[in-house]
């Protein structure tokens, strides 16, 4: 505040900073610059707390996982048309992830913007953000300061959360105005997620349709962890009796040791059930769009909660729709359920064989013996599984291919909303903001297990972890490349191959160069030790986990999507 004769002026950063306030705002991720800078110095005088990164892209991953872990959206500012348009790569992954969070960036005035005169920074960003958002305002007087962020908050969590941009013109951050004038504008938005429970009718059909399945299956989805009724879940599960399947944010929602989980037979339950509950899951790309082979070729008969309307029906027909929120619909399903007879004896114990088998084939590569330096996925995994067992209030980060496939495969989740990856877009570059996010946002120690090439998309924050002395493990699968370290350049030459990395790179030592630990692993025995004494002292780490160059496929699970040259030029 600033005195200017008897009038007392507040100005546009004292209105932005009250409002993020007054919506429960307590931590902002960014990059300061021209014209923020200012900014995040009052931000942090005011007790606020700042988490400065060292590329936008990261600050907008940590704000969108800090909202897909606490349903509060993560902020991230970012300085005009560089950092903003880096920040949009995160707000983008947030929404395509259904993630509240808020991204606000500074911006170049409007006159010579408009003009494209040449301002410094000068970038159309409100244009650039609204493709990527799921809303995108700007502010042009320091007025609207309160309704603004109030507004972006709402739509941020409301419906199917996601992005909101803010653009902070000029304009609205060098005015002032009288403070008695501005106190009057403040508010705290009343209830912004009702809740949204379903038709009667919708309930009635979904629950008919249900009872009369032979081989039901109830299919998680993250939407089904962000909406933390996790205690209703497992209770519909429970109640009665149906085999359910996670998707791989969902794992942990009910432990993976439940006996009802079918996750270990995913190739057998999807074909093979009659009517799928469908709880916050898409049918999108990882679910075969809801046809072909990996539903038997048949059109099941999905039951699909969503809070989207026009999610449904989005690939397949579906033949009972349920518009709601999960947490009152779980409800209302569980009254309309009451007294059903438990998921038939012979469906389920097909399924219990067949998870039978899948981790008795697992089990013993989990603890086969390789040369120093020569650990396989399998092994080095193993190892892993075994300290998460004993630590499972750890959150999982997991991105690359083979590291993320086999990450999903091999460690197993014992508590909701724990494991953080690649997501809805495959992306490489979730890994250290999505981390830094989660240990601020949750106050949990964090394990980022890393492909080499996934690590890089976002490594320069180990400084980050560093600086803020964050209980990060960060595990680099390091087999040298993308994929696999050993491909040959394919013309002969001495250039290396497009999927290879410098081998022998020794990642550990970024943590070392910025005060951290850093640890050379190279067999499961040395990675157990680093794993559990990083755990223990909760210093940021790196763990170097020494891999064959030779392990790993192309493109680890998902070969089938890669496009084979069809003849040679
Ligand atoms: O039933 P079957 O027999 O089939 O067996 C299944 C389960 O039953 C069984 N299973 C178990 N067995 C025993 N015990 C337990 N507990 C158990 N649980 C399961 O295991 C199998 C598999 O189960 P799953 O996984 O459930 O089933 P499935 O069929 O695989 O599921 C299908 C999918 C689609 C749901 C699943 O595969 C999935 O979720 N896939 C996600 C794939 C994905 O997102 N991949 C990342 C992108 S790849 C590529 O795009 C990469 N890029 C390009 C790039 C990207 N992405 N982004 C940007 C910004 N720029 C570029 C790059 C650069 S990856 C990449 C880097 C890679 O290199 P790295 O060095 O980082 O990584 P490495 O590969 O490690 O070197
Ligand atoms: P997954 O990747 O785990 O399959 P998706 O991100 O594809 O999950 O799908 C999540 C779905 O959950 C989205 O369609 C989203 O609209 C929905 N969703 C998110 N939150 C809720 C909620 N509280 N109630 C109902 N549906 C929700
Ligand atoms: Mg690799």
């Amino acid at each position: 505040m600033s005195n200017e004769k008897e009038v007392e002026l507040v100005d546009a950063f004292y209105m932005m900073i009250e409002s993020l306030k007054n919506n429960g705002i307590k931590n902002l991720y960014g990059i300061p610059g021209i014209p923020i800078t200012a900014l995040v110095r009052s931000w942090q005088a005011d007790g606020g707390k700042w988490f400065g990164f060292r590329h936008e892209t990261n600050a907008a991953m940590a704000a969108g996982v800090s909202g897909y872990l606490t349903g509060v959206p993560g902020v991230c500012i970012t300085t005009p048309a560089p950092g903003c348009l880096n920040g949009l790569a995160g707000a983008a992954n947030a929404t395509t992830n259904g993630w509240p969070m808020i991204l606000m960036s500074g911006a170049a005035g409007r006159r010579n913007t408009d003009l494209q005169q040449g301002a410094f920074e000068e970038m159309d960003q409100l244009w650039a953000a609204r493709q990527h958002v799921k809303a995108a305002f700007r502010v042009n007087n320091l007025r609207d300061f309160p309704v603004a962020i109030a507004r972006a908050y709402r739509t941020a969590v409301s419906g199917r959360p996601g992005a909101v941009y803010i653009d902070l013109s000029h304009e609205a951050l060098t005015g002032t105005m009288p403070a008695a004038d501005a106190a009057k504008l403040m508010f705290s938005p009343v209830d912004p997620t009702p809740k949204q429970p379903a038709d009667a009718a919708a309930i009635k059909r979904a629950a008919d349709l249900l009872k009369g399945a032979k081989k039901p299956l109830i299919l998680l989805g993250k939407g089904a962890a962000y909406a933390q009724c996790d205690a209703d879940i497992k209770a519909l599960v429970e109640e009665t009796g149906i085999p359910f399947l996670p998707m791989s944010m969902a794992k942990g929602l009910l432990s993976d040791n439940h006996p009802q989980n079918a996750g270990p037979a995913r190739s057998y339950v999807l074909p093979e059930c009659d009517v799928c509950l469908i709880l916050g899951a898409r049918l999108n790309w990882l679910l075969g769009n809801g046809s072909g082979p990996t539903w038997g070729n048949q059109l099941k008969k999905f039951i699909q909660v969503d809070i989207l309307p026009n999610e449904i029906d989005s690939n397949v027909p579906i033949a009972a729709p349920v518009v709601g929120d999960i947490a009152s619909v779980v409800g209302q399903l569980r009254a309309a359920l009451k007294g059903m007879p438990k998921a038939d004896a012979a469906w389920m114990g097909g399924i219990a064989e067949r998870v039978q088998g899948s981790k008795d084939k697992l089990a013993p590569t989990l603890k086969a013996q390789t040369a120093p330096g020569m650990m396989n996925y399998r092994n080095s995994l193993g190892a892993v599984r075994d300290v998460l067992a004993k630590n499972p209030n750890v959150v999982l980060v997991n991105e690359g291919a083979n590291a993320l496939d086999n990450g999903r495969m091999i460690i197993d989740q014992y508590l909701p909303r724990k494991r953080v990856d690649s997501g809805t877009w495959g992306i490489m570059g979730i890994g250290m903001g999505g981390s830094i996010g989660a240990a601020i946002s949750t106050g949990e120690p964090v394990v980022a297990i890393e492909g080499d090439s996934a690590f890089g998309f976002s490594g320069m924050e180990v400084e980050t972890m560093c600086r803020y002395n964050l209980p990060i493990t960060v595990i680099i699968m390091n087999n040298g490349g993308i994929y696999k370290g050993n491909e040959p350049n394919a013309g002969g030459y001495d250039d290396p191959s497009p999927t290879a990395f410098v081998p022998g790179a020794r990642y550990d030592m970024m943590a070392t160069a910025f005060g951290g630990v850093g640890v050379q692993a190279t067999t499961p025995e040395e990675l157990t030790a680093a794993l559990e004494a990083s755990l223990k002292s909760r210093k940021p780490t790196v763990i170097n986990a020494v891999l064959d160059p030779d392990s790993g496929v192309e493109s680890g699970r998902i070969s089938g999507l890669n496009i084979e040259r069809k003849k040679k030029a």
